[in-house]
């Protein structure tokens, strides 16, 4: 066998593997759809932390065990108040407006990365101020490295035989 033609077969082989390997990234990494709820009681959230990828499509609802608590997530700018015995509750936009409005589900897409607690906002009892816990958005760089090598040999795969046929 010639030397032209095993790197021929040693380049398909590599692009091949590398093709698959970033298709099985693009797949993996894609932005998903989450859904969580969240139970507030004194003093704790449950869950206490939730994790996210960056991109990801995230709905939280909130319910209350015993009293009316607050939901406050930072960097998001979202409030909530939620009273117990309720299926939906209240939300508003601290920047935008005081004001609560009636909703069954917060939405929102995980845009930074990073870690963004969220704590009660309306005093609930002598703990309140520990009441806590965390959104963590993780960066979710196989997504786009999966997508650039999946663009990157494509395109050399196509410069490679283009130059071959000219
Ligand atoms: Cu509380």
């Amino acid at each position: 066998m010639s030397k032209k033609i095993l790197i021929f077969f040693l380049l398909l082989f590599v692009a091949t593997v590398g093709l698959i390997a970033g298709f099985w990234g693009v797949k993996k990494a894609k932005p998903q759809e989450r859904n969580f709820t969240i139970e507030a009681r004194q003093y704790a959230y449950s869950p206490e932390r939730i994790v996210v990828n960056r991109g990801d499509k995230v709905t939280i609802k909130l319910s209350s065990k015993d009293v009316t608590h607050g939901f406050y997530l930072e960097g998001h700018d979202i409030d909530a108040k939620i009273r117990a015995q309720y299926p939906h509750f209240w939300l508003r936009h601290p920047s935008q407006s005081d004001e609560y409005e009636q909703v069954d589900e917060i939405n929102f897409v995980a845009k930074k990365s990073g870690k963004f607690r969220y704590r009660c906002s309306i005093t609930c009892g002598t703990f309140h101020p520990f009441m806590q816990g965390e959104l963590i958005v993780e960066p979710n760089f196989l997504y786009p490295a999966s997508v650039g090598l999946v663009i990157g040999l494509s395109f050399a795969c196509l410069f490679y035989f283009y130059r071959k046929e000219t």
